[in-house]
């Protein structure tokens, strides 16, 4: 996601986190402040690009080698590369956060890790190879060119909340509990107990490719319904973001609880 996703699903976890989980966490980030998930949200992001943090750029996406929209799927050993993937990499970093050999400084690192990849694992772009997740795909979007990759991260999101009109934060905070005011009692309050059925941080790389299958599948449904080569040039801000802003939205809210419930197993056997 851009950083209007992962700042929302961040705050949405901290909504939902155990007193204990926010204890926790605020400790080892060291941010006694309501933002203290949301604040780390995006880091990864920021070192990517950086000569330190060029090793993680592969672990923010899994490239399925699927055919959509006739076939969408998603295999471990077929599709995450050999320098990594964001099912390994939310894996790792995970077991790196209860590691007590390992300095604190270094558990919380991997603590913004973990935050950003369970995001970025329910972006239906980063659960497929074409074009590059959509990066080599260019479409309009209320007239002006972007890549299909870059639409799915942030433009249906910001239009979906009504535009950037506003600071970030405030922005993110705002929808963040909108969500979870559905999540507690409103749309998606029924099946949000069936969003951790398969939830073990014990054994993170299978609810990793649980979440992945889930959000691949989207890619045949509502990415390339009509295949690759039909969106190339298309304008996406009318019927098309009908469309994918329910879909945006559900992945944000599934991201977020998840993140949250993922957070409390971990401060649980956190010593
Ligand atoms: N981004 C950043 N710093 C960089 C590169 C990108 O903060 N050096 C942000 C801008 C976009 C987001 O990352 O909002 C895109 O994330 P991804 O490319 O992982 O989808
Ligand atoms: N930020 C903000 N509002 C907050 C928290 C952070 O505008 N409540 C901004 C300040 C920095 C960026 O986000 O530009 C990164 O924040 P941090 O230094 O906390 O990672
Ligand atoms: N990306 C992806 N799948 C790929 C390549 C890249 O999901 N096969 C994502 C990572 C970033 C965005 O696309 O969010 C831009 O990547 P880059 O800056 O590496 O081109
Ligand atoms: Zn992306
Ligand atoms: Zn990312």
């Amino acid at each position: 996601w851009g950083s209007l996703g992962h700042i929302t699903t961040a705050y949405l976890a901290s909504h939902f986190v155990s007193n204990t989980t926010e204890a926790v966490f605020k400790e080892l980030l060291k941010n006694d402040n309501a933002d203290y998930l949301a604040s780390v949200a995006s880091w990864a992001d920021s070192v990517r690009y950086t000569k330190w943090g060029r090793f993680t750029k592969t672990f923010h996406f899994i490239d399925a080698h699927d055919d959509p929209p006739r076939s969408c799927n998603v295999d471990f050993e077929r599709d995450c590369k050999e320098t990594g993937c964001v099912i390994n990499a939310l894996a790792n970093y995970t077991e790196q956060v209860v590691d007590t050999a390992i300095p604190d400084w270094q558990r919380a690192q991997a603590a913004k890790f973990v935050i950003h990849f369970v995001g970025d694992l329910h972006q239906p772009l980063h659960n497929e190879d074409v074009a590059l997740g959509g990066n080599r795909i260019h479409v309009l979007w209320d007239g002006r060119g972007y890549n299909l990759h870059h639409v799915w991260d942030s433009s249906i999101a910001e239009k979906w909340i009504g535009g950037l009109h506003g600071k970030p934060y405030d922005l993110a905070l705002k929808w963040a509990n909108e969500l979870a005011v559905e999540i507690t009692d409103g749309k998606f309050t029924t099946e949000k107990e069936t969003w951790l059925k398969e939830l073990d941080y014990k054994d993170p790389i299978s609810t990793a490719m649980a979440w992945s299958r889930e959000c691949n599948a989207l890619v045949c449904t509502h990415v390339f319904p009509e295949g690759p080569k039909a969106i190339v040039g298309q304008e996406l801000g009318g019927d098309y973001f009908k469309a994918a802003g329910p879909v945006i939205e559900k992945q944000v809210a599934r991201a977020g609880y998840r993140m949250g419930a993922w957070l409390d197993q971990i401060a649980n056997d956190y010593l």
